[in-house]
């Protein structure tokens, strides 16, 4: 029996032996008092990387982004989003139960937004608009097939929205990919973002966690705001460590995911049924159009078949590529697209 190819997404990587080592003698203690010594050096390494005051290990890149939400804003405030944004369209609306506020959507250009689109959207001084209270952005934008915004247009958005007065948190849930990507380090990235959460839990293969990090203030108030949320974790050193491995080790690897990830779009491309620009592939996602059948039915054939993708729109499909799938395995991927 041939193993299962899976290209849902990069969260299904699996931790490397040396993460599962790291974690097996990870040095604990009761991170709710702050006293995990494992969990502080991942804070204290990780605002070193980015270039921030601190960090905040958080269970989750939702819990990360929504802690922020609830700190940049005041109930009854505008969350100003890409249409297509992950904090918009899979995090169950958690900033209107949890922070009170309403997202106003905007449609990036594939993704992108430009700060002339953002601006047009801005509160007008009239009484009766909301208040924007929060500028959200997301490097790369997953649903947008893993496109990367550059430095120079986060920081066109971010110094224009600062001379208005409006923070700007980033969804780098994938920021370590956009830095691959564009041959940048991720301090350069988020240089002038108030707050970023990133994942260690997806093409960096940790088994479980994310990062917010911001001033050394909005970290502070963060950790009463995880607590509130549940989020106030033990002896969690344990998953720290192998983090640790991840931010330390898997960066330097996720070029190797970008190549499999242009191999499959320029094979995919030459399928009949199947519909994509493979120029526009920039990192690890893939997202394709399905021509003669539903994407739920091509999800079941390519199930039958030994592969496993992901419907996320009635005739759109998306593949993911990360550590545990190899260029071979792209190449049976594409045979069993071929007959699916
Ligand atoms: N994305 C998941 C699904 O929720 C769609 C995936 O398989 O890609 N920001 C971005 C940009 C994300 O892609 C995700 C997860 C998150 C935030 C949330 O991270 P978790 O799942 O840790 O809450």
């Amino acid at each position: 029996m041939e193993r299962i190819i899976d290209l849902r997404s990069d969260t299904v990587t699996t931790p490397t032996e040396e993460m599962r080592k790291a974690m097996a003698q990870a040095e604990v203690g009761d991170d709710v008092y702050g006293e995990d010594p494992t969990v502080n050096r991942l804070q204290d390494r990780a605002a070193e990387i980015f270039g921030k005051e601190a960090g905040l290990f958080v269970p989750s890149g939702t819990m990360g982004n929504q802690v922020a939400i609830k700190l940049h804003t005041q109930p009854g405030q505008e969350v100003v989003v890409e249409e297509r944004a992950h904090i918009f369209n899979y995090e169950m609306a958690t900033m209107a139960a949890f922070s009170g506020c309403l997202a106003r959507p905007v449609p990036g250009e594939r993704g992108l937004l430009s700060w002339e689109q953002i601006e047009a959207v801005l509160s007008p001084p009239v009484y009766y608009r909301a208040r924007t209270g929060l500028i959200t952005l997301e490097n790369t934008h997953n649903m947008a097939g893993g496109r990367v915004l550059s430095a120079k247009a986060t920081k066109d958005i971010t110094d224009r929205a600062h001379l208005k007065g409006l923070p700007v948190h980033l969804d780098g849930a994938r920021i370590f990919n956009a830095a691959a990507a564009l041959g940048t380090s991720v301090r350069d990235l988020t240089e002038g973002c108030d707050s970023v959460m990133f994942c260690f839990s997806k093409g960096l293969s940790a088994p479980v966690g994310s990062m917010l990090l911001g001033t050394k203030e909005f970290i502070q108030e963060a950790w009463r705001v995880r607590k509130m949320f549940g989020g106030g974790m033990r002896q969690v050193g344990v998953l720290a460590a192998a983090a640790l491995v991840a931010l330390e080790q898997m960066p330097c690897r996720l070029y190797e995911d970008h190549e499999n990830a242009k191999r499959l779009a320029e094979k995919l491309a030459n399928i009949h049924g199947f519909r994509l620009t493979p120029e526009d592939v920039e990192t690890n996602i893939v997202i394709a159009e399905v021509v003669g059948c539903t994407s739920t039915e091509l999800v079941r054939r390519s199930r039958e078949r030994g592969l496993l993708i992901s419907a996320i729109g009635p005739h759109e499909v998306r593949f993911v590529t990360h550590k545990d799938v190899n260029r071979s395995d792209i190449d049976r991927a594409i045979q069993i697209l071929a007959t699916a």
